[in-house]
């Protein structure tokens, strides 16, 4: 897929979910790299910085998506070399995608470990790393799990949970999002993913996991979050605000249906780290506390700011 293919799938939710997104900006790059016969070193900085940007651009909140691309460019600022440049892209790119895939399979055996025996699960929105992490508990533990599924109004990313879960034998039911709370009794462990995780170890994610988190606390439910480390917000910890994505409103009501009626329509909510139990990376299972060591290792790793 081109850059503009890729850049259009992330845009119009084709191409979702943090990590998803971020292994696609990966390959557009790799994309670009591979299809430039520049070899001039500021011609390709120019280049592969626009390309840079258009990825951004499509939804300039998701620190996943800004992560891989500083990782895809950490060598810009150390090499003038532009043959060298050239093919650290190209690599680093290759060496993302792979890394990702490995973590999201890390953090499912993780994650498996703290599902109870038989426990009932309840997760909002469709996150690859937690989706893995039930199956990976009914399938290899022989855990005889069962979940509850938001909906996930209003993009309904939870009909693709539910289904996957079907598929995988796993027992589920579909709930709309206001019927967490009544489930919440009868839920043994909440797990969810993350777009992103802040300094302070709070959760951005999907608009509705807060009040699941609020529910799970009520009810002493723990509330598990898996989460890449490219998920820290490096930004986060130089005081950035982490900005909540609003989507268009005809996501909730179809346009003109209410005339004059506002609509407001945000993607993510923030749940407070003190609701959080653990988060599981693949460094390991953390409290939300340990989300700053995480975030300083990265700011070691990638070039934070080159993209502003
Ligand atoms: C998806 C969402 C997911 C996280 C984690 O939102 O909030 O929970 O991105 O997903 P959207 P994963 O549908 O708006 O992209 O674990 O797959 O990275």
């Amino acid at each position: 897929m081109s850059l503009e293919r890729i850049a259009e799938g992330i845009s119009s939710m084709e191409i979702r979910g943090a990590g998803r997104i971020a292994r696609s900006a990966a390959q557009a790059m790799k994309e670009v790299a591979e299809g430039t016969s520049n070899r001039d070193y500021q011609g390709l900085r120019d280049e592969f910085l626009a390309a840079a940007r258009t990825l951004l651009d499509t939804r300039p909140t998701a620190v996943s998506l800004r992560n891989a691309l500083y990782y895809t460019l950490k060598e810009m600022e150390k090499t003038t070399d532009g043959k060298a440049f050239h093919a650290s892209v190209v690599k680093n790119a290759a060496d993302f995608i792979d890394a990702s895939d490995e973590a999201v399979k890390t953090i499912a055996k993780y994650g498996a470990n703290l599902i109870p025996k038989d426990a009932t699960i309840l997760t909002h929105c469709n996150s690859t790393a937690s989706l893995l992490a039930i199956i990976h508990a009914f399938k290899h533990h022989g855990k005889k799990v069962k979940v509850y599924a938001d909906e996930t109004r209003p993009r309904h990313q939870g009909h693709i949970t539910a289904k996957q879960l079907l598929d995988n034998g796993v027992p589920v039911s579909l709930i709309v999002d206001s019927a967490a709370n009544t489930y919440m009794k009868d839920v043994d462990i909440v797990i969810v993913g993350a777009d992103t995780i802040t300094a302070s170890g709070c959760l951005i994610n999907k608009v509705g996991t807060s009040q699941v988190a609020l529910s799970a606390r009520e009810h002493n439910v723990p509330f598990v979050v898996c989460a890449e480390s490219y998920k820290f917000s490096i930004e986060t910890l130089a005081g950035i605000e982490t900005i909540i994505e609003e989507r268009d409103a005809s996501e909730v009501l179809e346009p003109g249906k209410i005339p004059g009626l506002k609509v407001r329509n945000p993607s993510f909510d923030l749940t407070p780290a003190r609701f959080i139990h653990a988060i599981v990376t693949e460094a390991g299972v953390i409290h939300p506390a340990g989300a700053i060591d995480i975030i300083n290792s990265l700011k070691g790793e990638l070039p934070f700011g080159i993209l502003e």
